[in-house]
């Protein structure tokens, strides 16, 4: 193999995270991902927030809701406290570094390792044979999303865990093989209270924007009605809410009402309960709705506002992807230049 010039180094801490245009943004996603975005930008760190049209694609979608999404998802970022000038903040088929570096992973990760996915088989169901190859893919790249960006820490939901550690094993079998410490072992951050939100209709399953219920999610454009109705009807069990966090038991539906107003309020689920133990759900679902709809109005109004201007949105885009290729397009020029590529132009 060709001795290439490069030395171990020390990683610049820098945060990179993704969300899918795959239809409109969650309490889940802003709970699970796009607080904690803010939170961290606040941070030590550089901060890179992408719109993953290319992981969208994984599955159907229509060109143009698709468009209409990312723009979208662009406005819920920066209507959450993302600023574009502090952070970078594109959508990433504007970087084609990462399909370009992700093309490497397929060859890295191993059939096996992608296998066990549990995303691919959720989402493929018993439908695997119609699934698309890019489903199967997917992981490969997140992988490339994160490591384009030699990205130190990646915020996340529960649900993109095991996602993560098979980016931490494509980055160590190609650090290995290739015998130089070139990505870095990426730490995923999950914490806080809403780090898995669940369906409002089903305290098992994941809160999820392509979920067939609209009922089983609040969207982040849904008005003060719509959110009261939801929270309303969402399922829970006859009992009054326990004092203290171990009472919450197998109350699958209870507990994750009580980590939504925990997650919302910035408050510990030991100090909700401490407030609200012994109430009734019909005396603490109108205390919830009023809660998320003060948290959340602000922001599906500001998402309004810059839903006006297209064309900001897009120059907004355009500006956070040449930003994000200054720093992928070396990455992967050495990327290349260490599998043994020939660049002669
Ligand atoms: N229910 C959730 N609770 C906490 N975090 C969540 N996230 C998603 N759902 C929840 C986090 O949001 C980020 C973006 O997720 P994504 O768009 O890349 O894909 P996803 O995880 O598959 O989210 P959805 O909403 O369920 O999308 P669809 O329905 O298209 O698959 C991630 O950090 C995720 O953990």
């Amino acid at each position: 193999m060709t001795e290439v010039a490069h030395t171990p180094r020390d990683f610049t801490p820098r945060v990179f995270s993704g969300i899918q245009p795959s239809g409109g943004l969650t309490l889940g996603n802003y709970l699970g991902a796009i607080k904690r975005f803010v939170d961290m930008q606040k941070g030590d760190f550089e901060t890179i927030y992408c719109m993953v049209d290319l992981h969208a694609i994984t599955v159907w979608q229509d060109p143009a809701t698709l468009a209409r999404n990312t723009r979208e998802l662009c406005a819920g970022f920066i209507a959450s406290g993302i600023d574009p000038e502090q952070s970078i903040l594109f959508n990433q088929s504007q970087v084609p570094e990462h399909a370009q570096l992700a093309w490497i992973f397929n060859c890295v990760a191993r059939m096996g390792w992608l296998n066990r996915m549990t995303q691919f088989k959720d989402k493929a169901g018993k439908n695997r044979e119609n699934a698309s190859v890019g489903l199967f893919a997917y992981p490969a790249l997140m992988a490339a999303d994160i490591l384009i960006y030699h990205a130190t820490h990646v915020p996340v939901g529960e649900d993109q865990k095991q996602h993560l550690e098979l980016t931490r094993d494509i980055a160590e079998k190609f650090n290995h093989d290739f015998k130089t410490p070139f990505f870095p072992i990426t730490e995923p951050v999950i914490e806080g209270t809403a780090t898995r939100v669940m369906s409002l209709r089903d305290g098992s399953k994941k809160m999820s924007k392509s979920d067939a219920s609209d009922m089983s999610r609040i969207n982040m454009t849904d008005d003060a009605d719509a959110i009261a109705q939801k929270i309303r009807k969402a399922r829970t069990d006859p009992d009054a809410l326990p004092s203290e966090p171990d009472g919450l038991g197998d109350r699958l539906e209870a507990r994750n009402l009580v980590n939504i107003y925990a997650a919302l309020s910035d408050l510990s689920v030991e100090d909700v309960l401490r407030d609200v133990g012994g109430k009734q759900f019909s005396e603490f679902k109108p205390i919830l709705a009023e809660l998320a709809v003060a948290k959340l109005s602000p922001i599906s109004g500001e998402m309004a506002r810059l839903m006006q201007d297209p064309a900001e949105i897009d120059r907004i885009l355009g500006r956070g992807a040449e930003r994000a290729r200054a720093i992928a397009a070396p990455v992967l020029a050495q990327t290349y230049e260490i599998v043994g590529m020939v660049a002669s132009k």
